[in-house]
């Protein structure tokens, strides 16, 4: 592995990704103002721009030549964390956002996020281990466990979303879709960047950020333009509340 780090060709790559995350945070937020002022539920607006806006900040860091370790004064390759902190919080909430549109069950969505959760910490483990580091030949262990807590997810999304029914349920089918394979390459990515350094530092940047935005971005544009979808699941939600006792009159209107 050599001790690369990103030229101007990565930094721009990385400024394409703060934009790419910053603007479609702008109209995910607006469209949360107008459903709160319509007086609908406004939680997978919210939910969105929450996803875009966290990586509109690691964007902005990395583009400042921040959140990284590594370079070529370090001598080892350049590791960008601040990517996996992002990926720590907003995968989660991804999986949350397709799984409400679902109607899946609390259990299920704890499920996906503690397997989520140790996914990213196993890749982020694993990305840190260089030539030299303690025990570097581990690195494929992590890698190895990264795979396993993905499974769970995987099977989320083949198995469980094709029996859901509904609006909202097939929105979360054709999302489930994007997220699956869009997901599926981050791992090939993993392998030849972080992984063995095969590509440069500046492909790598070039890479994760067309991923970021096609799995963030437009993501959200396929939630929030479904408003049909959205409506039923709101609906939905608002008709189980979970605090209600069996036999309690309830007015929803
Ligand atoms: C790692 C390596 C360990 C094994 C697996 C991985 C998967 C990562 C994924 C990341 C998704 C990121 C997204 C970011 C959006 O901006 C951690 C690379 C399975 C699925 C969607």
């Amino acid at each position: 592995m050599t001790s690369d780090e990103v030229s101007h060709v990565g930094r721009a790559a990385l400024w394409v990704g703060f934009i790419g995350m910053f603007f479609p945070t702008l109209y995910f937020a607006a469209e949360a103002f107008r459903a709160k002022a319509s007086r609908r539920s406004y939680f997978y607006e919210t939910l969105t721009a929450a996803i875009t806006g966290i990586a509109s900040v690691a964007y902005l860091t990395m583009a400042t030549q921040q959140g990284y370790a590594g370079g070529e004064g370090e001598g080892h390759r350049q590791f960008f964390y601040a990517r996996y902190i992002d990926w720590t919080l907003t995968t989660p909430l991804m999986l949350i956002d397709i799984a409400c549109l679902a109607g899946a069950s609390f259990d299920q969505q704890f499920l996906l996020v503690i397997a989520d959760i140790l996914m990213i910490v196993a890749g982020l483990i694993g990305a840190n281990m260089n030539e030299g580091a303690k025990h570097e030949e581990y690195k494929w262990a992590f890698f190895a466990l990264g795979m396993m807590f993905y499974m769970p997810i995987v099977h989320f999304l083949i198995f469980d979303l094709s029996g859901a029914r509904g609006k909202s349920a097939s929105l979360a089918r054709s999302v489930g879709c994007w997220t699956l394979v869009l997901w599926s390459a981050y791992p090939l990515v993993w392998m030849i960047a972080e992984g063995t350094g095969t590509i440069s530092c500046d492909t790598e940047a070039i890479v994760y950020t067309i991923l970021d935005i096609l799995a963030k971005s437009v993501f959200g544009f396929m939630i929030v333009s479904a408003r049909d979808a959205i409506e039923e699941a709101n609906a939905r939600s608002s008709g189980d509340a979970p605090l209600m006792l069996p036999g309690d009159d309830r007015d929803d209107e």
